[in-house]
C-alpha cells in the first residue's frame, strides 16, 4: 500500500514537468507582419514579374528598364514580391537568382540584404539527379 501511494505520488509530482516541457516547443516568434525572412528566386520588376514583356531584351534588360519606373520583383515559384530598397544591389542582379532578406508585408518585402544565389530553392523539388559522373 505505501509503495503504491508513493508511486502514485511520484507521478503526479512528474507530470507537471512534462507538461513544462511540452510547452518549451511552442515557438516563441510568431510569424506575421514585419516578420524577417529569407526568400530565394529570380530578380525580375515588380511589372513583368514572371514573364517579361519587352520583345527582343533579356530578362536582365527588361528588368531594369522596368524597375527605372517601379520596383524590382523577386519571383519566389508562383509568387512574385515587390521588392523595396537596395535598387542598386537588385540591378546587378536583374534576371538572375538572388537570395534576398528582409520583412514580409503581404507580397511586399522590406529588403534588408541582397545576396547572389545560384539556384533557386524551389521546395521539394531539389532532387538530385543520380550521381551521374561527367
Ligand atoms: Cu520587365
Amino acid at each position: 500500500m505505501n509503495i503504491r501511494n508513493l508511486a502514485k505520488l511520484a507521478l503526479v509530482m512528474l507530470l507537471p514537468v512534462v507538461v513544462a516541457h511540452a510547452d518549451d516547443k511552442k515557438p516563441t516568434a510568431k510569424a506575421g507582419a514585419g516578420a524577417t525572412k529569407s526568400f530565394t528566386g529570380q530578380v525580375s520588376d515588380s511589372m513583368c514579374g514572371k514573364s517579361h514583356m519587352m520583345p527582343g531584351k533579356s530578362a536582365a534588360e527588361c528588368a531594369k528598364e522596368c524597375a527605372k519606373d517601379g520596383d524590382y520583383a523577386l519571383v519566389v515559384g508562383a509568387k512574385v514580391y515587390t521588392l523595396k530598397g537596395h535598387k542598386d544591389e537588385l540591378e546587378k542582379l536583374a534576371g538572375e537568382n538572388a537570395t534576398v532578406t528582409g520583412s514580409v508585408k503581404g507580397d511586399t518585402i522590406e529588403v534588408a540584404t541582397v545576396a547572389a544565389a545560384k539556384a533557386p530553392a524551389s521546395k521539394g523539388t531539389m532532387a538530385k539527379p543520380t550521381g551521374k559522373k561527367m
